[in-house]
């Protein structure tokens, strides 16, 4: 059902190992781009009118408008099953407490006496959040966007997820009662490509946005891809991975439950267990079988998955050669099931989020640990955050100098500026003195 990699004995090179090495799902982004580019030109040209042609071509379903009337919203979170509403509000709250701590202050650093730089935190205006639909309605994502983006203090936002053939053409009405109790009142029934394209040129009802953010399929990230420039957008998501760094110690129905857990999203997912112990890999394998045979999604999704090329059990002669794998491998959520776990993991340099020993499984970040779940794939961690507040902010420096601060560098800045063949900048200087300040040549 999974395949093994076994790289015990081979070389471990300074540099980290080959990634190509390791399993990896290959998602041709750039070939869709080409498919999206003309759907993203038409809702530039044709807005509203041409969301409601797509609904009917990619969804199958008629609407007539595409904005979600608030009528809507208060109706989804009335009819909200109690429990999920409960639910909902502790994953917000938890959420709120961590997001709450990523806020920043302003800084300022005294340079010289008379001058100093302020680095001020400055909120994006306005952000459009994806909420995918389809396979998968996330209402967790909701939490995921909306609350990062609220306590970065965006003065405004937007939340677009597919119509539903099933529910009258509206998003899925838990989609909208996670919108309603989190006070997002500006909901579209859109999707795909089409609906980052409605945000990132606006329409006659959605006004344009200066940021995408939130997990899609390939369409809604080559679509990120394409505006990336007019609209800034969060690390591109693909599908989901979990790695499981483990030793004997580490308990197989555990790790096969949580490699099952991550599998269950799609055909694609990830599944990666690194081990240095023969016995636990043979013990997971035998897990997997008994514990996929009782679970739902496997035909279309857990069984391709962990047959899939993008997953396996990577074999490794110790901790660290199993450090560099996963380093090397970069997943989106890496739990570490070994002795003195917490240790363990203040080593990992690259991963999205990491989980840390027995009682941290991934799906606890999914719904609840009060981390985000949007989180960098395909080995982007290596270079990439998860969504944060910080993926709402600007930092905008403020420079501050007196005249006698300026007098000061004045002859380093002239310089510098001669150095690099730039006349002009040193004169914009010596404009403000008169050039009482003697020049440096
Ligand atoms: N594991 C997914 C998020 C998710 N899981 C939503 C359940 N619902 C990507 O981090
Ligand atoms: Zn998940």
């Amino acid at each position: 059902m999974i395949s093994r990699i076994d790289l015990r004995g081979a070389a471990f090179p300074e540099g980290g190992i080959d990634r190509d090495l390791l399993p990896r799902a290959e998602l041709d982004v750039e070939a869709a781009l080409e498919k999206v580019r003309p759907i993203c030109d038409d809702v530039r040209h044709r807005g509203t009118a041409a969301l409601i042609d797509y609904a009917h071509r990619f969804d199958g379903v008629t609407i007539e408008r595409v904005r979600v009337p608030a009528e809507a919203l208060e109706s989804a979170l009335a009819e909200l099953d109690p429990a999920v509403r409960a639910a909902l509000e502790e994953s917000i709250r938890r959420a709120r407490l961590v997001h709450r701590d990523q806020r920043r202050a302003d800084h300022t650093t005294q340079v010289v006496p008379g001058g100093t730089v302020t680095e001020r935190w400055v909120p994006v205006e306005r952000v459009g959040l994806y909420v995918p639909g389809g396979r998968s309605v996330y209402p967790s994502s909701v939490v995921m966007n909306v609350v990062p983006a609220q306590e970065a203090g965006v003065a405004s936002m937007a939340v677009a997820s597919p119509p539903q053939a099933e529910f009258g053409g509206l998003p899925h009405p838990t989609i909208l009662a996670a919108c309603a109790l989190l006070g997002v009142d500006e909901v579209y029934a859109a999707g795909g490509a089409q609906a980052v394209a409605m945000f990132a040129y606006g329409t006659e009802d959605c006004r344009p946005v200066s940021m995408v953010t939130g997990p899609g399929n390939i369409w809604v990230a080559a679509a990120k891809r394409l505006l990336k420039g007019r609209i800034g957008i969060d690390a591109e998501a693909g599908p989901t991975e979990i790695a499981v760094l483990a030793d004997a110690t580490a308990d197989p129905v555990h790790v096969a439950a949580d490699l099952i857990s991550q599998a269950e999203h799609d055909p694609l997912a990830a599944s990666v267990l690194v081990t240095d112990s023969e016995e636990l890999a043979a013990a997971v394998e035998k897990e997997l079988e008994v514990q996929v045979g009782a679970t739902k999604h496997v035909a279309d999704r857990i069984g391709p998955a962990l047959a899939g090329r993008q997953s396996g059990i990577v074999l490794v002669d110790g901790l660290e050669q199993g450090l560099a794998v996963v380093d090397a491998y970069a997943a989106e959520h890496l739990e570490i099931q070994t002795e003195d776990a917490a240790a363990v993991a203040a080593r990992v340099r690259n991963a999205g989020a990491i989980f840390v020993g027995a009682y941290a499984p991934v799906s606890l970040g999914d719904y609840a640990a009060g981390s985000n779940h949007v989180l960098p794939t395909g080995g982007c961690a290596c270079h990439s955050s998860g969504l944060s507040v910080q993926s709402f902010l600007r930092g905008i420096h403020v420079v501050d100098y007196t005249r006698d601060a300026l007098a000061e560098i004045a002859d380093h800045v002239v310089t510098l500026a001669e150095a690099e063949d730039l006349p002009a900048h040193g004169a914009a200087v010596k404009a403000r003195f008169d050039w009482k300040v003697p020049p440096s040549k």
